[in-house]
């Protein structure tokens, strides 16, 4: 059982991989999803917004569908975000994630939103506004006034310091905004995980840089040199208090689960055959993940000859959830040490480079000894996941399969 849900912000651009992992971590009872924050990324942030208040509505159609009640008070806010990167021109996905950003799910029929999804967003919308029942239907999600990055900074200086994690798992380029507009309040999340970046083996999108980081690599690097002075201790973590205490900048706790420890994140067309499709529980959200799975399968065929299909959001996630017993201090770390690998680097992101920008940059002459008290980066790299362990958490959770693998 466990004891306490860790809060989370997620910050996503869905993306199918996005929008699995939005349902497991709205499944999982590790984590309670605080709210839903918005980035351009897979696709334009037009289909971002579209997708997400899809996905939302099509949770709530599910704990309708199992006759769970929830508090209008509990459900995530959704706010949306940056339209593009701080400085660098757009650039997306839509070649994987199609021109919807979701398998073209929409031309299925599928498409879960109300006609007025729009005006439930961002900008249009007042706090509170739509969180009444109307017409005996509850709400899908809770609404704000506040951008992505002020609703981040809201959620964190709302909750007691070192409590909120945020898993990002787009462009960085909302987390980046929030640090820059109150780095105090930035300073207060407990950690941030991101799944961005190729750290020792090749890129995605270029040779040597993976979607996300690239896709805003300034934004990517701001957020790696939030780290500058964190240690992962029973001291860093009473520093961090101390500062945050003195409303000074605390350090962040950044976590990065790049691509090459992702690889162990996919799920095969063979397993998804051999026990997803047969468990056919035709719940709201294993009907809406399938019409776009087999749509990404087939994708993944025709642009990679793959017969499996990378879940690095929901892999990433699962790093989060095998995180919540270490409250910062680098104490009670048993989960993360038993399935997971990973080393502290002093990590910058190419910005402006000819070939390069987005790459991933550590110093290798030090990394065995560095030092990280004089100011260097501090990021946490995952290096290596166990992947028979993610399929296993991610078709139960998402799908309702009752595996063991
Ligand atoms: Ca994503």
């Amino acid at each position: 059982m466990v004891a306490q849900r860790e809060p989370i912000i997620i910050d996503t651009d869905p993306g199918i991989d996005d929008a699995l992992a939005i349902f497991m971590a709205l499944l999982s009872p590790e984590v309670e999803v605080r709210a839903i924050t918005l980035t351009h990324g897979n696709t334009s942030l037009e289909h971002v917004k579209r997708n997400a208040v899809t996905l939302m509505h099509v949770f709530a159609e599910h704990q309708k569908h199992l006759g769970i009640e929830v508090p209008i008070d509990s459900l995530p806010v959704l706010a949306a975000g940056c339209d593009r990167p701080l400085k660098a021109d757009l650039i997306s996905a839509t070649y994987f994630h199609g021109e919807d950003g979701m398998g073209e799910v929409y031309s299925k029929n599928l498409h879960k939103a109300p006609s007025d999804w729009e005006n439930q967003l961002l900008h249009k919308a007042e706090e509170k506004v739509d969180n009444e029942y109307k017409d005996g239907e509850r709400p899908a999600f809770k609404t704000t006034p506040r951008d992505a990055a002020d609703e981040i900074l809201h959620q964190l200086r709302e909750a007691p310091p070192l409590t909120i994690s945020i898993l990002a798992v787009g462009p960085l380029t909302n987390i980046a905004l929030a640090y820059q507009r109150d780095p105090v309040a930035f300073g207060r999340a407990k950690r941030i995980v991101i799944m961005g970046g190729a750290v020792d083996g090749p890129g995605n999108v270029t040779p040597m840089a993976e979607f996300n980081f690239r896709a805003d690599a300034d934004a990517a690097d701001i957020v790696m040199s939030s780290t500058q002075g964190f240690q992962h201790t029973p001291e860093g973590y009473q520093q961090r208090l101390d500062l945050i205490s003195q409303n000074k900048p605390a350090p962040a706790h950044v976590v990065v689960v790049p691509l090459d420890a992702s690889d162990e994140g996919a799920v095969t067309k063979q397993d998804y055959e051999k026990y997803i499709i047969p468990v056919d529980k035709k719940t709201p959200v294993a009907t809406f993940c399938n019409a776009f799975l087999i749509w990404t399968f087939e994708t993944c065929f025709r642009l990679y000859n793959l017969e499996s299909l990378a879940i690095y959001d929901a892999f990433t996630l699962l790093t989060l959830i095998d995180m919540t017993a270490d409250k910062g201090d680098g104490k009670n770390t048993e989960t993360l040490d038993k399935h997971w690998s990973y080393k502290h680097l002093d990590m910058h992101v190419e910005t402006s480079g000819i070939y390069t920008t987005g790459m991933c940059v550590y110093d290798r002459r030090l990394w065995d000894e560095t030092s990280f008290d004089n100011g260097v980066n501090n990021v946490q790299v995952i290096t290596k996941g166990d992947g028979r362990r993610f399929n296993q958490y991610i078709l139960n959770r998402v799908f309702d399969a009752n595996i063991q693998l």
